[in-house]
Parts: C-alpha cells; sequence; structure tokens
C-alpha cells in the first residue's frame, strides 16, 4: 500500500514535471547589455540595448546615439521564445507612435536583428553582449518609462552654414495664442468630388475676417505633413488663429487659406504613415490639386482666379509638395514656400529648367526649417541650387526641430508677405 502510494506520488510528480516540460519552451540568456551599430536613412545609428530576463520573460530598454546626439528608448512587448527575441520601439512622430518592429535570433553573445519601421525601412545589424560595466547609464535598474521620448528630428542637429541663419525675427509671443474680442475668420470642413482620387473628399477652409462676395480674395494653399490631413494645420498648427491675430494687427492681406488633404489615397490611412507609400501618395496629390482642388475652390468661393494670387505652401512633405507642385506649376502658382521640406523634395535644378523665366514668374519662393532638424540637408541643398542658378529666394533658418512651433512661426512670416510687392531679399 505504502509502496503503491509512493509509487503514485512519484508518478504523479514525474507527469506533472513532463507536462511543464511540454508546456514551457526554453528561453536564449538575454540578460545584460548589447551594442549594435548600423546604418540607416537618417545616419549611422548606435544602439546598447540592455535587457533583465527572469526564464522566458524579459524587459528591456536601449540608448540610442546618432552622432552624439542620445536618447532613451523604452523596449515595449519583449518576447521570447527559444532562440528569438521580438520587442517594438515606440517612436513618437508629430502627434503619432510609429512602430519599430525588431526581430532578433540569440546565438551565444551575438543577436542577428532585423529592424522593420514599416515597410519604410529594413535594417539589419549584429548586437554583441558587452562587457559588464558597459550598461549605457550608471542605473541598470529595471527600466523606467521615459517621461519623454526623443524629438523626432530625424537626426543630429545640422550642420550650419554662414549663410544659415533668420532672414526674419521669430513671430513675438502670443501670435499663435487665441484672442478675445478680435475679429475671426471663418473655419468650414467642405467636401468636394475628387475625381482624380475617386472619391469624395474633405478639406478646411478659412476665409478671412470680413470676408465678403463682393471682394475677390487670393488663395494660400497650405499643405501638411507626412499622417496629416485636411485638419493638421488647424490643430496643431492654428492657422486660423495666426491669421485672425495677422489681421486683428493689419499684418496681412485678406485671403483664403485651403488646407487639403495631401495624402490622394482612395484607402484610408494606416497606423504608420511611412508604411503608406508616403512618396506616391503625396505626390499624387498634384492631380487632385490641379485638378479637383483648385476648380472647387474657385467655383465655390469669391477668389482671384489667376496664378498672381495662388500661394501655395506647407510643412515637411508638404513642404516637398509645395516645391515640387509650385515650381512645376508657375503658371498656375507665382508664390511658393515649403518648410522643413521632406526627402520627397525633389531637386532644385530638377524642378526649375529654366531660372530666368522662374524668376520673371515667381513673386516669392521661400525655403525654411529650424535650425535642430535632421531633415535640414534637404533644404540647405535646395538652396545651395538656388543661389547656384541665381533664382531670387528667401533662405530662413528658424530656431527648433522638426516641430509645429517652427511651422507655425514660418507661417505667421510667409503670411506677411503674400500678395504684397515681395519678391523677397536675394540670398
Ligand atoms: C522621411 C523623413 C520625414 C520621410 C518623410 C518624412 C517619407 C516626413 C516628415 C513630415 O512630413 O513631417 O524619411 O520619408
Amino acid at each position: 500500500m505504502k509502496t503503491a502510494m509512493r509509487f503514485t506520488a512519484r508518478g504523479l510528480a514525474a507527469l506533472v514535471l513532463g507536462l511543464i516540460a511540454v508546456g514551457t519552451t526554453w528561453a536564449a540568456d538575454v540578460a545584460g547589455t548589447w551594442h549594435a551599430e548600423f546604418d540607416t536613412q537618417i545616419g549611422l545609428q548606435k544602439y546598447v540595448f540592455v535587457f533583465k530576463q527572469d526564464g522566458s520573460a524579459a524587459t528591456g530598454r536601449a540608448e540610442a546615439d546618432i552622432a552624439g546626439h542620445k536618447r532613451t528608448v523604452e523596449l515595449d512587448e519583449v518576447k521570447l521564445a527559444e532562440d528569438a527575441i521580438t520587442f517594438v520601439e515606440i517612436f513618437a512622430f508629430q502627434g503619432s507612435e510609429i512602430r519599430i518592429e525588431y526581430t532578433g535570433q540569440v546565438a551565444g553573445d551575438e543577436i542577428q536583428f532585423t529592424r522593420e519601421v514599416g515597410s519604410f525601412a529594413t535594417e539589419m545589424f549584429v548586437a554583441k553582449r558587452g562587457a559588464p560595466g558597459t550598461a549605457p547609464s550608471d542605473n541598470d535598474e529595471a527600466p523606467a518609462r521615459p517621461t519623454r521620448r526623443g524629438p523626432p528630428n530625424f537626426g543630429p542637429p545640422p550642420e550650419l552654414g554662414p549663410d544659415d541663419k533668420p532672414a526674419f525675427p521669430p513671430a513675438p509671443e502670443g501670435f499663435d495664442v487665441r484672442r478675445n474680442k478680435i475679429a475671426r475668420g471663418k473655419v468650414e470642413t467642405v467636401e468636394y468630388d475628387s475625381k482624380s482620387v475617386g472619391i469624395v473628399r474633405k478639406l478646411s477652409v478659412y476665409a478671412p475676417p470680413g470676408y465678403s462676395k463682393d471682394e475677390k480674395y487670393p488663395v494660400l494653399y497650405l499643405l501638411h505633413g507626412l499622417g496629416g490631413n485636411h485638419r493638421q494645420w488647424l490643430q496643431p498648427g492654428q492657422a486660423d488663429v495666426i491669421m485672425d491675430n495677422l489681421y486683428a494687427d493689419s499684418k496681412a492681406v485678406p485671403m483664403i487659406v485651403v488646407m487639403p488633404n495631401g495624402r490622394a489615397s482612395a484607402d484610408p490611412p494606416g497606423p504608420n504613415p511611412f508604411e503608406d507609400r508616403p512618396f506616391e501618395t503625396y505626390a499624387a496629390f498634384e492631380a487632385d490639386l490641379l485638378n479637383d482642388v483648385i476648380p472647387f475652390v474657385e467655383s465655390h468661393y469669391s477668389v482671384r482666379a489667376d496664378r498672381q494670387y495662388r500661394a501655395i505652401a506647407g510643412l515637411s512633405m508638404g513642404g516637398g509638395q509645395s516645391l515640387n507642385f509650385g515650381l512645376n506649376n508657375l503658371d498656375t502658382f507665382a508664390w511658393v514656400g515649403g518648410f522643413s521640406s521632406a526627402p520627397n523634395t525633389k531637386s532644385a535644378k530638377e524642378l526649375i529648367a529654366d531660372p530666368t523665366k522662374a524668376n520673371e514668374q515667381l513673386r516669392l519662393l521661400w525655403v525654411s526649417c529650424g535650425d535642430q532638424d535632421g531633415l535640414m540637408r534637404i533644404s540647405q541643398s535646395f538652396r545651395r541650387d538656388l543661389k547656384q542658378m541665381n533664382v531670387v529666394h528667401i533662405w530662413h533658418v528658424d530656431s527648433g526641430g522638426h516641430t509645429f512651433p517652427v511651422w507655425k512661426n514660418d507661417l505667421y512670416l510667409l503670411a506677411q508677405l503674400l500678395f504684397k510687392n515681395e519678391k523677397g531679399p536675394s540670398s
């Protein structure tokens, strides 16, 4: 009886152990510090990953360094299964969060990683386990969620040349703060039938204070950045507040500001704008703008339908669109501005075949960028080409990164020049 009992208990124990062994996968040892370097679109990145591990559960964080520009990165959804490790880095990007997905194969003191920034970029690199004491910071405690993820500047602060300085003083304090007791323009959302995209699409339209059908107004087409839509220039851009304040101070010519959706696709946007074939969808907006948006605006508002009274400006992807579309269509636009223009920007040499003619047609060509913006090289080389071709333009280097404070300031400055006699200082 006793023997049988013991046998049964042992059998049970063996059974339980066997079940545990079947139900649990082993996990490679990743605890510690790992160093990696890899090339990306924005330059060489150095990462130091630190993982804490308890069996097959792990947490991690990293310190990322691009040309001496450091940021702490929280690693989410860390999972271990046999020799595989996966985790996600959340990259804050203009109000949305981009997932950077890592998949690694652990082999002793090396992890072979694939790093996917949507379908936008894939990098492969090897991380090597570091010697003890090479942790990224003195405090190797469990990762604390950073209160603020690094600014999405797409790289380290740029190198500034002697010409890379502001053309204007910054906007005064409060330029983007709604004031009481001033006349306000009217903002509305309207729908138009886009033949180019094949769907009904939305526009935000700002009509200046005192808008009257008895007058005809010039129009600024104001384009948003990647991941934005027809509302981005209102929130967070506050274009209506900025314009209202300019009018209250008699600083701008009454104009209509049209804020379209520059992502020309019939498909709804996905969670990751970098995955969205951004170059194609933003380039496709040229046809929608010329063939659908402008005719709609000119048939529904009291506007001057003439190139001298049409301006196009935008931020980042919208800056690239404005330079590309504006300079490619000087018979449609006489005023063109790019703020912190993105990698979708074509080269000035490609866009301007005849510099003499461009100078005759352009009333204003504005190129600006923040002095901390990792995309600065795009504006710098654009401006270098303009200078070489003797195309008259304004080059304004703002202070700040790839962020709205810079773009709001640019709108404040540019709006004061539009539809006046400005040709701008040739610089
Ligand atoms: C890129 C970096 C920035 C890119 C687009 C952006 C598609 C756009 C930024 C923005 O619109 O704010 O490499 O490629």
